[in-house]
Order: C-alpha cells, then sequence, then structure tokens
C-alpha cells in the first residue's frame, strides 16, 4: 500500500476507518464521494454505522447528513441507513432501506438535479460542509489525488468541506491515472465564462484531484471492490422497447436530422439503457461518440466492438463480468474512456452545445407528455430525478422509455394526468413503450394524447382513456386546448392503490 500514498505528510495521517469516523460528530454534513455503486468510500461509512449505533445504544443522539455524486452501495447508504444515522439525503438515492426511511418521513430528501448539486454548494444554498470523504487510487508525492471510478461531486467537496478523510483503495487500478478530466476553471455569476469543450472527448481540465494538506485529518486504507451489481438478462419488453428506438434514430438519419454517427448518446441507468446499447451493437452506425453520467457494460460493448470512438461519463457502473473485462484490458481504454465531474458532465451548455441524445427511464407519463420519473403514485420516491432533467431538457432529441404497465398489468404506465411531474410536456420529445412509439415533436396537447393512447399503451387500457379524453373534451366546450377531468384523472391512481400494489 505505501506506493498507493507518496505524500510523506499524508503518510502521516494513515489511521484506521475507526479512527477516522470519530473525526465525524453528530449533526455534521457529510460529503461523500460515489456514483451508481463506484467510487464511494469503503471503510468509513461502515465504521461511522457502528459509532451510530454504539452511541444510540448509550442513549445518545447521532445523526448526520450526507450528500454524494449520486447513488452508493449498500454498504454506505443501506448500512447508515439500517444504524439511523442519517438525518438528510441529497442529491440522490437507490437504496431500498433508505427509501423507506425517507418515505416513512424520518429522514429528509432533497431530490435534486445532479448538474446543480455542485453549484448550489458554491452558491451557498445547502449550507456548510463539514467533512468530506472522498475515495482515490492513489496520492501522488506533490499530494495531489488520482481519482478512483467516478469522479461525481468530489472536487466541490474536497474543495468546500472543512476537515477532509481520504480513502485510498488498492483494488482500484493504479492505471487510472490518466482516465481523469478534472476542471478546475469554474467561476461564480456574474462572472461566469464559456465552458470551451466542444466535443464529447476533449479535454478541458486536469487529470488529478486537488486538495489542501491542512484540511485532511485522515488516511484510511482500503481493498475493496465497487458494488458492481449484475445485470438481468435482456427481456422481450427491453428488447422491443430498444428496436423501437434503434429505429427511429434509423429514420432521423435517413430524413436527415441526424447524422450518420448519430450524435453524443446517454442512457440512463438499468435494463432498458443496457438493451438500447445490446440494440445498437447490432445496428449499422458506425463512429458514434457518448456524453453521458454512468459507463455501464453496454458502452464498453459498443467500444470494443469499435463502434463507438469514445465516451465522456462522471462514472462507472459495470457489473462484475464487465468490471473484470475494463481491469483486463484497461490500456486499451485510455483516451477513450474519460470521467469528469458531474457539474461538466451533465452540463445543460454542453448537453445542448453537443446536440445530445438523451435516453431515460420513467415511471409514468400522462396523455399529454409530462412524465413522472421519481414518484409511485404521487407520493412515495422511487430513486431521483438524477441527472434525467439535465439531459432531456437540453438534449437534442429525448426519449422516455417504460414498460406500458407495472405490477403485472394491474398498473398502466400511461395516465390520464401525471400524479407527480419531473419532465413537463415542454421537455418531452418522443415516448417509449413496448406497444410502440410515439413521436410527440410539433403536436398539440390532443394530438398527443391520440398518438400517446394509440402508440404507447398498452390495449387493456387504451379504451378507458379514450373514453377519458372524449368525455373531458365534451365536458368543457371552451378549454379544451388540453381537456381534462380533474377529480377523475387523480381517481385514477387511487384505482391503482385499491387494487393494494402500493
Ligand atoms: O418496482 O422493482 O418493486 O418491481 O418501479 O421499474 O420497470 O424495473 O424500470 O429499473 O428502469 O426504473 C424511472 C425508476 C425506472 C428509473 C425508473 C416500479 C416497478 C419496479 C422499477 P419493483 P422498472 P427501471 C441517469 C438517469 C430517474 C433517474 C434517471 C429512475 C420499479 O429509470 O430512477 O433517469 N429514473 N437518471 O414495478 C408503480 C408505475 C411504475 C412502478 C415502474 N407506473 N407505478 N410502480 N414501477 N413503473 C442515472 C442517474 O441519474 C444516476
Amino acid at each position: 500500500m505505501a506506493r498507493r500514498i507518496l505524500d510523506p505528510v499524508l503518510a502521516g495521517r494513515v489511521m484506521s476507518a475507526d479512527d477516522a469516523a470519530a473525526l465525524i460528530g453528530h449533526g455534521d454534513s457529510l460529503g461523500i464521494s460515489g456514483f451508481t455503486g463506484a467510487g464511494y468510500p469503503k471503510a468509513v461509512p461502515a465504521a461511522l454505522a457502528r459509532r451510530a449505533e454504539a452511541a444510540h445504544a448509550a442513549g445518545e443522539e447521532f445523526r448526520v447528513q450526507l450528500w454524494s455524486g449520486a447513488s452508493t452501495a449498500p454498504e454506505v447508504d443501506g448500512l447508515l441507513a439500517g444504524a439511523h444515522a442519517l438525518s438528510k439525503r441529497l442529491p440522490y438515492n437507490s437504496d431500498p432501506t433508505l427509501r423507506g426511511e425517507i418515505n416513512s418521513g424520518e429522514v429528509e430528501y432533497v431530490d435534486a438535479h445532479l448538474s446543480h448539486s455542485a453549484q448550489h454548494m458554491w452558491f451557498g444554498f445547502y449550507g456548510s460542509l463539514d467533512v468530506a470523504v472522498v475515495e482515490v487510487t492513489a496520492i501522488l508525492p506533490n499530494g495531489l489525488l488520482v481519482p478512483s471510478s467516478s469522479v461525481g461531486n468530489n472536487k466541490t467537496w474536497l474543495d468546500q468541506a472543512s476537515k477532509v478523510i481520504l480513502e485510498v483503495n488498492s483494488w482500484q487500478p493504479r492505471e487510472f491515472e490518466g482516465f481523469h478530466d478534472v476542471y478546475y476553471g469554474t467561476t461564480l455569476p456574474p462572472h461566469r465564462v464559456p465552458l470551451q469543450l466542444t466535443t464529447s472527448m476533449q479535454r478541458i481540465g486536469e487529470p488529478y484531484l486537488r486538495v489542501d494538506p491542512a484540511k485532511v485529518v485522515a488516511v484510511v486504507e482500503t481493498d475493496a471492490p465497487d458494488r458492481n451489481s449484475p445485470l438481468k438478462p435482456l427481456d422481450d419488453d427491453s428488447r422491443a422497447m430498444a428496436d423501437l428506438l434503434v429505429d427511429f434514430l434509423r429514420h432521423e438519419v435517413a430524413h436527415g436530422r441526424v447524422p450518420a454517427e448519430l450524435l453524443p448518446l446517454q442512457s440512463g441507468v438499468g435494463n432498458v439503457a443496457n438493451a438500447v446499447m445490446a440494440g445498437l451493437l447490432d445496428a449499422e452506425f458506425e463512429r458514434m461518440t457518448a456524453y453521458t453520467e454512468v459507463i455501464q457494460d453496454g458502452l464498453l460493448d459498443l467500444l470494443d466492438a469499435g463502434k463507438l470512438t469514445g465516451v465522456s461519463a462522471t462514472s462507472f457502473g459495470l457489473s462484475l463480468e464487465g468490471a473484470r473485462r475494463f481491469m483486463e484490458n484497461i490500456d486499451s481504454y485510455k483516451g477513450r474512456i474519460l470521467l469528469r465531474s458531474e457539474e461538466i458532465s451533465n452540463h445543460p451548455e454542453i448537453v445542448r452545445r453537443l446536440g445530445v441524445i438523451a435516453i431515460n427511464g420513467m415511471i409514468e407519463a400522462d396523455i399529454y407528455g409530462n412524465v413522472n420519473s421519481t414518484h409511485v403514485m404521487g407520493s412515495a420516491i422511487m430513486n431521483g430525478i438524477g441527472g434525467s432533467g439535465d439531459f432531456a431538457r437540453n438534449a437534442f432529441l429525448n426519449f422516455f422509455v417504460s414498460p406500458s404497465t407495472a405490477k403485472g398489468g394491474a398498473i398502466s404506465s400511461i395516465v390520464p394526468f401525471a400524479s407527480h411531474v419531473d419532465h413537463t410536456e415542454h421537455d418531452v420529445q418522443v415516448l417509449v413503450t413496448e406497444q410502440g412509439l410515439a413521436d410527440l415533436r410539433g403536436l398539440s396537447p390532443r394530438a398527443r394524447a391520440t398518438r400517446i393512447i394509440e402508440s404507447c399503451a398498452h390495449p387493456d387500457y387504451r379504451e378507458q382513456l379514450r373514453d377519458y379524453v372524449a368525455r373531458a373534451e365534451a365536458a368543457r366546450p371552451t378549454a379544451r386546448h388540453t381537456p381534462h377531468l380533474l377529480t377523475e384523472a387523480l381517481g385514477w391512481h387511487q384505482r391503482f392503490l385499491d387494487t393494494g400494489h402500493m
């Protein structure tokens, strides 16, 4: 391990995770590394959970606020939630234990656009940050930090925190040096300048994270893998949605609206996103690029096949097999993979300039094209908006994808009135379910309703949706722009609730 901590001053601050966790106090705000199960601290959060349990057993209060890049892993969010050690969480969570505590009201949750999370810290909107706990691959002799498998908000947490704890993880390949591009040119309004990033693989920053050594109170050594969750095998619905989407891209190329190599791709996490990448592997498109958040196995496959020239992201999100493949061939990916801070990977200015094609999952869409990505039946949070708003709102072309029904067909994903809106009708262009694809560009609300019902809704729900629109139109002849029967629209969800699925 000595060769991973080459700065003599910081080498002198090595201690156990328990000793490091003892430097964190009740009520502290904690900014940790980690994004979609990659690059999160492996030892200090577990030690902190033990500390909270001991404090609670002694009748003392112990809770911290937890801020991250995005989702982490059971050994961070799961353990801390299990120990009832969290009071507040931002900007994204996908852990089921913590989700339960958020939905029961025990933990406050600030579900923020990922591109906002760093700048809202700099603007002072979140208050001060007490401690940063950041995983790195190595500490160089001059004190510069080689980042690990995600960058997320690390630059911001290291810069803003009063105290810093570094975890140096020797599981992360030492060859990571050179894979990162950390931009240090950010200024605040009214002194902001344009970001000089005009192609997805352009470097505008440095390969290292900086930290003021005077703030580093502890260095903890670890040797532990990232979460590397397995991907489910592709099912028929995911394949059907991927085929529809790839055919649509073909159609856009044929009409001259999108170049033959497409435009930089962004895809959310999950099975449909991975299925779309698999669909692109078999398609005719060559020399594609990606400007995205997370590198899943599907993107690695496209790189390996030579179909993709490069991927800019903020994090890996690989399966165990994907991580093994990446590590075995790591040198071949250098220069073809760049990891950036999430304020840059998700930056609206760049997403719009590059003309990104954004593909994200949804929980439900309404017949007028409003999309709910975050809430089940209007009240219970699932994960969070993540980067979907950053990309969708600013994309050249955006897609929202979902099976047409949930819970074995008991719930329709196409509804009269979205029970929560993350992406408004003004931001949503193409909806895809296994039933079909609805291109909403240039359509009025009533035309959108017809297209969404006929193309995307499950046949079991189509007649009810048609009937709803017809009765809403008849009810108020002077209000037919976006016809609604408001009481009935919300009652639609009540009916699902009554099925006992939520
Ligand atoms: O629940 O697992 O209990 O069965 O929601 O649904 O169909 O497996 O889809 O895993 O792709 O997730 C929107 C949540 C979709 C995700 C969402 C239930 C369903 C299941 C998951 P079970 P699926 P996915 C980049 C972009 C926001 C963040 C984002 C998401 C569970 O895509 O979090 O886009 N997006 N980030 O049964 C009731 C419905 C339902 C429903 C689905 N209509 N009603 N339950 N479910 N539809 C990444 C980052 O930003 C980090």
